[in-house]
């Protein structure tokens, strides 16, 4: 749908039983809605935010196209938006106040009606503009423990666990894109979807070479790719990079949006995303004016994030109902049980943050972070250097301690 579509199918919906809260919202006077402007941020919807000419107050429509928006040719089911709004509702029951209210679903138009985030900026503007934000770590821990945890075997039944992880394999087609430009592309020669800051001879000899010449790291990437695939562990966000987390640098709250990936997938997915981005941003602070101090305060949240998200589902681990682990049976080996999940998830979540640092230099997707960078040679040395630790951290991630 296009913007003018948009509003008369919100418009639409205001004489029907479903739309009251259109007018809450609106106001009554449909004739003064309109769309303010299209949110660029994301890839593959539209994004339009709507207001009214009477009210202050405003609304975000997501809209998906039977294709992926950057990329028009590339056809995509439109119900793939049914697995987003779903996430949507899992996650504002279980992580409360941690992403934006729902508020409509159409399933024949394909949109999703949902609150505007007003004075939010994105995790990674935030960190492009130098800003800072308190309770980023805690809410981001808070809402990583309780999406993560409350739809895992640790709490769910089987039959529980059976039924979402079915339910949400339907979302294939939106795995395959990540298979494909996380897994796959960035690791061919040949692909034209790749591309890179052109300017640098060491960056081109490192990508051609250190990456895609290395057996043993293609290696590692197909493993991390069979964890990909086949370890349903939780409803996972799949595409939580910093893009995709609303942040108000004064109240403290976030907004985490963008779910179209979700599935039941490795939770590491979405840890390492995250802090593949958060250290993206990181090492490029290193193109930027005068960010030393702010460098810091960038990289202790990864830290940060890791020790309360651990605190955290342990915390509802306490309180866990599931099937998994019959009290008398694990009675004397519940630390050992915990702490050998955590180190593994450690690991998984590294390596895949490998992977997403790999394919934010080389592949389709390349981010706002080192984009900014206005020195082409600095930009092209902090993309060396993300691709470095990407590498280190596919092939051999450092252990917990
Ligand atoms: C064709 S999709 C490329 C990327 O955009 C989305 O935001 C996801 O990050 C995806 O991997
Ligand atoms: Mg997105």
């Amino acid at each position: 749908m296009n913007a003018e579509a948009v509003v008369n199918a919100v418009a639409g919906l205001s004489d029907t039983i479903d739309g009251n809260f259109l007018f809450e919202i609106l106001g009554t006077e449909t004739s003064a809605w309109k769309v303010e402007r299209e949110l660029s941020g994301g890839n593959i919807n539209f994004t339009y935010l709507i207001g009214s000419t009477c009210t202050t107050r405003k609304l975000i429509v997501k809209s998906a196209p039977p294709f992926i928006k950057i990329a028009p040719t590339w056809k995509c089911d439109q119900k793939r938006l049914y697995f987003e709004y779903s996430q949507l509702e899992y996650a504002s029951k279980v992580a409360p106040g941690l992403v934006p209210a729902v508020h409509y679903y159409s399933p024949t138009e394909h949109y999703i009606i949902m609150e505007y985030l007003d004075n939010y900026i994105t995790m990674r503007e935030m960190f492009i503009t130098g800003q800072k934000c308190d309770k980023l770590a805690s809410n981001l821990a808070k809402y990583l423990a309780n999406t993560l945890f409350y739809s895992s075997d640790f709490h769910l039944t089987l039959q529980e666990k059976s039924d979402i992880v079915s339910k949400y394999s339907k979302n294939s087609e939106l795995c395959a894109v990540t298979q494909q430009v996380i897994f796959h592309e960035p690791y061919m020669k040949d692909c034209k979807a790749n591309y890179w800051t052109s300017n640098s001879i060491d960056l081109d000899t490192f990508i051609r070479e250190d990456i895609q010449s290395d057996n043993t790291l293609k290696l590692a990437v197909l493993g991390l790719l069979e964890k990909f695939r086949t370890q349903t562990q939780a409803i996972i966000h799949a595409d939580l990079h910093t893009g995709s987390v609303m942040v108000n640098v004064e109240t403290g709250r976030i907004g985490v949006i963008d779910a179209e990936f979700t599935f039941c997938g490795p939770m590491g997915f979405d840890i390492g995303l995250l802090f593949a981005n958060i250290a993206i941003a990181h090492i490029a602070q290193n193109g930027y004016e005068n960010r030393d101090s702010y460098r810091d305060y960038v990289a202790k949240l990864i830290p940060e994030i890791w020790t309360t998200f651990v605190q955290e589902f342990l915390s509802l681990w306490k309180q866990s109902k599931g099937d998994m682990y019959p009290q008398d049976f694990v009675q004397e080996i519940e630390d050992e049980i915990q702490q050998r999940f955590f180190a593994r998830l450690y690991n998984d979540s590294l390596g895949f943050a490998g992977l997403e640092l790999i394919r934010r230099v080389i592949g389709m997707a390349s981010c706002a972070d080192t984009l900014a960078i206005p020195n082409l040679q600095t930009r092209a040395a902090c993309e060396i250097e993300i691709l470095k630790l990407g590498k280190q951290f596919v092939l051999d991630p450092p252990r917990i301690n």
